[in-house]
């Protein structure tokens, strides 16, 4: 890549957007900044995984007796790191942890008005084999007061209330996607700079697509809905069939599918009636991308971004992608109910 006048890096971009919010104290931004900092540490260890196994064998013939560490644990822990050293959140909630962290100012309440919710690293069972995985975040306003101790209820927030969400994708590049609800934005890393530039603005969702991302080995515990939306994506009529593609990494998926076209769904199974993804650090976040590029997000039923959360970790069915794919298959989910 050439660097001309024409490129935007990432800190610039969040910079010129900072103008977009009425009496902006550049908060957002910081955080912003703090995100993108940890990614970049977070890519640096993803990248390394394979050596680090290796290193990890000979360190295993040594006295040293440290167990090579965890990738999500590690990257949790980079995340939470940057976020309460550079003091731009009063708390964090964790997919990686059960409860949500207060950040503190000293002995004092922290007096951030945001809080942050995230996935670390989604689809971390992909890293031994070398698939992209990614880190989900999602951004709101507190609903108490600033200066006191953040409460769940700062957490147990309906998606519409996003400030801001986004992705990063750990793939045969680094990309950070996200969004402030003023469209949707991708910027990819030049390793050799540690630079992220604008490469993808303004992203949107086709409104059909040709892709459908489902585990099909769970078919027989779906939803009759489910079960008939894959019949009609795979019987050969008009543009049909369509083809199937599941890394089983949902940022990778959901990336690939706002690219192309597509719909991905996890739905309820017989096992698990509310499916596998968290709505707050799965769900919530891709449905506020989605939206803002288009597409369409439900639990086949409703809205994601309108369910009231009750718990940290609730789960809940997801059918996300390109409109009116989605609009398809929640009229199977109603003809079947
Ligand atoms: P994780 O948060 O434990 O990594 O699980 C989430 C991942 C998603 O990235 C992916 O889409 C899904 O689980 C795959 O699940 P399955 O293996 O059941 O198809
Ligand atoms: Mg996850």
């Amino acid at each position: 890549m050439e660097l001309t006048d024409n490129f935007r890096t990432l800190g610039e971009f969040i910079i010129d957007k900072q103008e977009d919010f009425q009496y902006s104290t550049g908060e957002l931004s910081r955080l912003l900044s703090a995100i993108r900092l940890a990614s970049k540490v977070v890519n640096r260890e993803v990248n390394k995984a394979g050596i680090a196994n290796i290193i990890g064998k000979v360190g295993n013939q040594n006295i040293q007796g440290e167990e090579q560490q965890k990738l999500d644990v590690m990257a949790n822990e980079i995340f939470i790191e940057a976020l309460s050293q550079r003091e731009v959140v009063c708390g964090i909630a964790s997919e990686e942890s059960d409860h949500f962290i207060e950040i503190k100012c000293g002995t004092n309440a922290h007096l951030s008005k945001y809080v942050v919710l995230i996935d670390p690293l989604d689809g971390s069972s992909n890293i031994d084999v070398n698939v992209s995985v990614g880190t989900i975040f999602s951004i709101y306003r507190r609903v108490t007061e600033p200066g006191t101790p953040v409460t769940l209820a700062d957490f147990l927030q309906k998606g519409v209330n996003q400030i801001a969400a986004g992705y990063v994708v750990y793939g045969s590049s680094t990309m950070i996607v996200y969004t402030t609800g003023n469209g949707v934005n991708g910027f990819t890393l030049d390793p050799s700079l540690g630079t992220f530039y604008l490469s993808h603005p303004d992203m949107t969702f086709s409104k059909k697509g040709k892709i459908y991302s489902i585990n099909e080995g769970n078919y027989f515990k779906f939803p009759q809905g489910v079960k008939d939306y894959i019949k009609y994506c795979q019987k050969e009529e008009d543009d049909r069939p369509y083809t199937s593609r599941y890394i089983g990494s949902l940022v990778s998926d959901f990336h690939r599918n706002m690219i192309k076209g597509g719909i991905y769904i996890y739905p309820s199974t017989s096992q698990s009636p509310n499916g596998k993804l968290r709505l707050l650090y799965e769900c919530n976040p891709m449905a506020f991308l989605a939206e803002q590029a288009g597409g369409k997000c439900t639990d086949g039923f409703n809205r994601i971004l309108e369910i009231q959360p009750t718990e940290l970790h609730q789960r809940v069915p997801f059918f996300c992608g390109s409109f009116e794919m989605v609009e398809k298959a929640e009229e199977f989910m109603r003809n079947a109910a």
